[in-house]
């Protein structure tokens, strides 16, 4: 392809979500010119693309938003503790309008190619409309779960009604429940956030449940004018704070064992926690729930007895009780009257382990013990996360070796930022970085402002590209897995080993370290002389 219809620039984005934006900002306030590619026709990513009724923050929504824009912290009111899906799109709407961001940006164009030039060192970006877009330095910020995973079950093209995956709800009209016989599958973060709110109006919701989750009350609230008072008077103590905790929320870990504690005094403490809100039931108690399979044990039973307290049919609580995996090992969805979904009369509960699904038929689905009819089908089937939104995208580095190929068994990268043979891409946000175990803007924000420094660097110095080298790529490769092997995340099947994806290898994806640890982490490298990368 010629250089004809080529829109240049020094920079470009993927994502125009939360981690994306503030990357426009602040390349901007470098003097490059910068482009963002977005697939949606709106800002926001996950807040813009998962619009399903239910859909909210497990995270304070205080503690969840930009830290660095005073003007918008003073001027934003929270209506919750915990942010629904309209509210936080408002929220990424006001921020864009307010920084005039949308002219910067490519909105409905997806990339399904780039390739790296070795004459120019220069990447082409091919969208799937045939635009094509050339920079020195491309920034992926495509999202850690922005890959809708589709259960592989053959027939849903035939399927005659209404079906919806949810982070595909659709924007430009009401999905209506009323009187229908719904079928949800999947019962994780957003399942369980979803069924509670199906249940209201439908005639019959049948759910569809794989794996039982360790799911905690959310216990959300409206913020009052004086809570918000309160909260901005604190935020100039909080946000330095969170950059210190181990993952950026308001919760953190207790370091005593909790075998060690009296268990009267053990007892009340998860007492307390049950009744809090958030994610103090999860990171707040104490770490060896993380590691100690007896500690853990006594915690998943004293949730169970909760689970057993509030679902009236016995059989159906015990369904609803995991037994197959430790608290925590996957991600602990948080919950408003899910248990108490199941004792309505238009709810019933399916487990596949015992009933598999077969096909979808044009009327509904089958499973091994007969056909449901159904009017709507909804997937919360969740996410090929870390690598699938990366993996989507035909990435051709040196010698047109493709990432697709170099990471067929799991990623590899440099600080979760480079990948070696890949020279000025930048990724925030995939395998290996902080913010898989973290508060979403609390571990982007450290890693946009690193990756501006060194696209400040590369501009300044006329580098021609920087690039991870692959000793120091398979060193940090090796440190994340290592890190994972011996804790009980390693004995379930997650997002964070890949393993909820058929056919994807199970490999240990996210970092275990803390937020300031990995930060600095990134500091250290570039100050010491760029140590691990290969700069030319
Ligand atoms: P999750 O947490 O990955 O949950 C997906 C759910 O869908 C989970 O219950 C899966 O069961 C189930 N699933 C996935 N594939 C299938 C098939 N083929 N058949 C039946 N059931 C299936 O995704 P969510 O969207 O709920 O949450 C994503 C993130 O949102 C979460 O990490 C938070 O950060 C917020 P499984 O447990 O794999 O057996």
């Amino acid at each position: 392809v010629g250089d004809t219809g080529v829109r240049k620039y020094d920079v470009i984005i993927v994502g125009a979500g939360l981690t994306g934006m503030y990357q426009l900002m602040l390349v901007r306030e470098l003097g490059l010119s910068v482009r963002v590619i977005e697939a949606g026709s709106g800002v926001g990513g996950t807040w813009y693309w998962n619009a399903y009724p239910g859909a909210r923050l497990d995270s304070e929504s205080y503690s969840y938003q930009y830290s660095f824009d005073t003007d918008l912290l003073e001027e934003w009111r929270w209506k919750e503790m915990y942010a629904g899906q309209p509210e936080l799109e408002a929220y990424y709407n006001r921020f864009a309008d307010k920084h005039d961001l949308r002219r910067d940006i490519d909105f409905e164009t997806r990339i399904e190619s780039m390739v790296f030039d070795e004459e120019t060192n220069t990447w082409t970006l091919h969208s799937t409309d045939g635009d094509l877009y050339r920079s020195r330095v491309v920034i992926a910020a495509t999202g850690i779960l922005s890959d809708p995973n589709f259960p592989r079950i053959p027939g849903l093209e035939s399927f005659e009604g209404e079906w919806y995956h949810t982070s595909l709800w659709p924007k430009d009209k009401q999905i209506d429940f009323a009187g229908k016989r719904v079928a949800v599958i999947g019962t994780g973060a957003t399942g369980v956030q979803v069924i509670p709110e199906v249940a209201k109006t439908a005639g019959h919701l049948t759910v569809f449940q794989r794996t039982a989750n360790w799911a905690v009350p959310l216990r959300n609230r409206p913020l009052s004018d004086e809570d918000m008072d309160r909260i901005r008077a604190g935020y100039a103590e909080m946000f330095p704070h969170l950059r210190q905790t181990w993952s950026g929320f308001l919760h953190t870990w207790d370091p005593t064992k909790s075998t060690d504690v009296p268990v009267e005094v053990r007892d009340a403490r998860y007492e307390e926690a049950f009744n809090s809100p958030g994610f103090v039931k999860w990171i707040g108690l104490y770490n060896d729930l993380a590691y100690d399979a007896t500690a853990n044990r006594i915690y998943c039973d004293f949730l169970a007895d909760k689970v057993r307290e509030r679902v009236n049919d016995p059989e159906t609580a015990e369904k609803l009780i995991p037994n197959d995996h430790y608290f925590g090992t996957k991600r602990v969805p948080c919950e408003t009257n899910y248990y108490e979904t199941y004792n309505r009369d238009n709810v019933d509960l399916v487990l596949l382990k015992e009933d598999p699904i077969v096909e979808f038929t044009p009327k509904g689905i089958r499973t091994e013990s007969g056909e449901l009819e159904v009017d709507m089908i909804i997937l919360a089937t969740g996410f090929d996360a870390f690598t699938g939104a990366l993996n989507k995208i035909d990435i051709r580095g040196l010698d047109g070796v493709s990432m697709r190929d170099k990471w067929k068994d799991g990623p590899h990268t440099y600080l979760g930022m480079q990948v070696s043979g890949f020279p000025n891409l930048f990724i925030e946000g995939g395998p290996h970085g902080k913010g898989g175990h973290g508060n979403g803007p609390r571990c982007s924000e450290p890693v946009v402002e690193w990756v501006t420094k060194v696209v400040g660097d590369i501009f300044t110095n006329d580098w021609k590209r920087v690039e991870a080298d692959p000793e120091a790529e398979a060193a940090w490769t090796k440190s994340v897995t290592d890190t994972a092997a011996g804790t009980l995340q390693a004995s379930a099947k997650s997002i964070f080993f890949g393993d909820n994806i058929p056919g994807k290898p199970r490999v240990y994806v996210a970092y275990l370290g803390s937020l300031p640890e990995f930060v600095q982490k990134l500091e250290d490298a570039r100050d010491d002389d760029y140590r691990g990368f290969i700069v030319s």
